[in-house]
């Protein structure tokens, strides 16, 4: 099908509204629907399902420090729009297809308000999963100002749910930011993308099998999602008038397995001021970043010397990544327009502050524990390829159980041959380095003999990360602090076919067992 990039205007989520506000609690209702709607002028309506019926799904904007309670409801239809693998864990014949539950990524929350797998639900809570507590989360917002995002998180049909609309914006504020005088109002624009395919008739495709499965399958997972088209805000290659000035660009990586590597096809510079969980410490220049799924990064953009141009948003990364096929420049190679069109309203006083924040980093001698941990390549029972993590399963005892308030260390010794974007859930953390090794010699004797020295994180990289790329072949080792909750908590790979087939595990949050942590445990409940 043909769709001509540049022609639609990029859309920006409306702000959710709370429906009343009790005691300087806000409390808002949103409700997963099935709707039609244009996501290119060449396209007719597409059928999607959206939080409050729209995709992306309204952004929240909260202050830092005012809890929200949020009703999550889910009105979807009984059937899934898309192909339905029953034999992927946790999807199988014996639960409805439809179910639904919502995890706020990146932020900081009791586990009953974390969106675990296995809590999910179906229309109007008829049906609920083993781990289901309550209809309402509460999100806390003690965390620093930046930008998080909320999608679905249902056990074996996430990629499906995402695919189909479910994700959208959440963005926290706090003073100290606010002093800082970014471009704000509609100079920040938020930007999630995303990879799809459609049918000619306008609906989402996606593959019902891989090509070269032979067990008798069907629908079958596969092992990861490239579209051939990318969506900005749910438009297909939109387009966006800019003013002769500075911008804020919050972008956020919604896609399914596909890693993005951004440049401007000016080749100007970005200002990155943001990571996944808040602000840098300085403003870092650049010319590319690399976007892993479920990454966010925070860009200041100056268009001030491009009157009346267009620059173009673009794409390198390779999918699979980092050793797969180049984008075709034409189609995914690129990403969005900003054409310079419009006049310049006010004069723009806004400005890239050369302190942005405070980042007390982790030294390693404080680790409590390191936890060496192996990302592995495996087979399923039909042959099918599945990555693991540490060689365990979903559904194998928890094995990792951080004790409340300790610094650790995470060791992914990546075995397999795809870059994994690693998440984990609760806590903001800093990467430490990263390490190639031997494979062969692992894989024979279970030790790691290194072929080079440690290198640190990317520059964009440094500050506070819910997300990190796992490399094949190397070690990359990250350092976090489990707080301020006990509890079920989850880490995964963030590419949505792998998370779906296995490369997810529990983990559990444990009290420190002296006397001072027992009697808070007690007061506590
Ligand atoms: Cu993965």
């Amino acid at each position: 099908m043909q769709i001509t990039p540049f022609n639609t205007p990029l859309p920006v989520p409306k702000i959710q509204r709370p429906l009343y506000v009790k005691e300087g609690v806000a409390y808002y209702e949103v409700t997963m629907k099935q709707m039609y709607q244009k996501l290119h002028k060449d396209l007719p309506g597409t059928v999607i399902w959206g939080y409050q019926g729209i995709y992306p799904g309204p952004t929240f904007e909260v202050k830092r420090n005012q809890k929200i309670r949020v009703r999550w409801m889910n009105d979807l239809p009984d059937e899934h729009i898309l192909p339905l693998d029953h034999t992927v864990h946790g999807a199988g014949v014996e639960v409805p297809d439809v179910r639904t539950v919502v995890h706020l990524h990146g932020a900081r929350v009791r586990p009953d308000s974390d969106g675990y797998p296995d809590a999910w639900f179906t229309k109007n809570y008829q049906v609920v999963g083993p781990f289901f507590e309550q209809e309402t989360y509460e999100y806390p917002n003690d965390m620093e100002a930046t930008m998080l995002w909320y999608h679905d998180h249902a056990i074996g049909i996430t990629r499906l749910n995402i695919y189909a609309g479910l994700a959208g914006m959440y963005i926290i504020r706090d003073e100290h930011e606010e002093r800082l005088n970014l471009p704000k109002g509609e100079f920040e624009i938020p930007l999630l993308i995303q990879d799809r395919s459609f049918n000619p008739d306008g609906t989402f495709y996606y593959p019902a099998k891989p090509d070269d499965l032979t067990a008798p399958v069907y629908p079958s997972v596969i092992p990861e999602f490239f579209g051939d088209t990318i969506l900005v805000n749910g438009v297909v290659w939109p387009y966006l008038e800019v003013e002769p000035r500075k911008y804020r660009l919050r972008l956020v990586n919604g896609s399914n397995s596909r890693f993005y590597r951004i440049s401007l096809s000016n080749q100007q510079s970005f200002y990155q001021i943001g990571t996944d969980g808040g602000l840098r410490e300085n403003p870092l220049e650049m010319k590319s970043f690399l976007l892993a799924p479920g990454e966010r990064i925070d860009l200041i953009v100056d268009f001030s010397d491009l009157k009346g141009q267009t620059v173009v948003l673009k794409n390198r990364a390779p999918a699979p990544f980092p050793d797969g096929e180049l984008p075709d420049p034409s189609t995914t190679g690129q990403i969005m327009a900003f054409k310079v069109t419009k006049p310049l309203t006010v004069k723009d006083t806004s400005v890239i502050p050369e302190t942005l924040n405070k980042i007390d980093y982790y030294n390693e001698n404080q680790a409590y524990i390191i936890r060496p941990l192996t990302l592995v390549h495996r087979e399923d029972v039909y042959g099918r390829p599945i990555m693991l993590l540490d060689d365990l399963r979903w559904d194998d005892p928890i094995t990792e159980n951080p004790k409340l308030g300790s610094i650790e260390i995470w060791s992914l010794i990546n075995i397999s041959d795809d870059t994994h974007p690693i998440h984990l859930h609760l806590i903001q953390f800093q990467i430490l380095d990263r390490q190639p090794f031997d494979v062969d010699h692992f894989n024979e004797t279970g030790n790691l003999k290194y072929t080079d020295d440690r290198r640190g994180p990317e520059p964009a990289e440094k500050g506070w990360k819910d997300i990190v790329s796992a490399n094949p072949g190397e070690v990359t080792r990250i350092i976090g602090k489990f707080q301020p909750y006990t509890g079920r908590y989850v880490w995964h790979c963030h590419m949505l076919e792998h998370e779906d087939q296995e490369m997810m595990r529990p983990y559990e949050v444990i009290p420190k067992m002296n006397v001072i942590q027992k009697l808070i445990q007690k007061i506590k409940h």
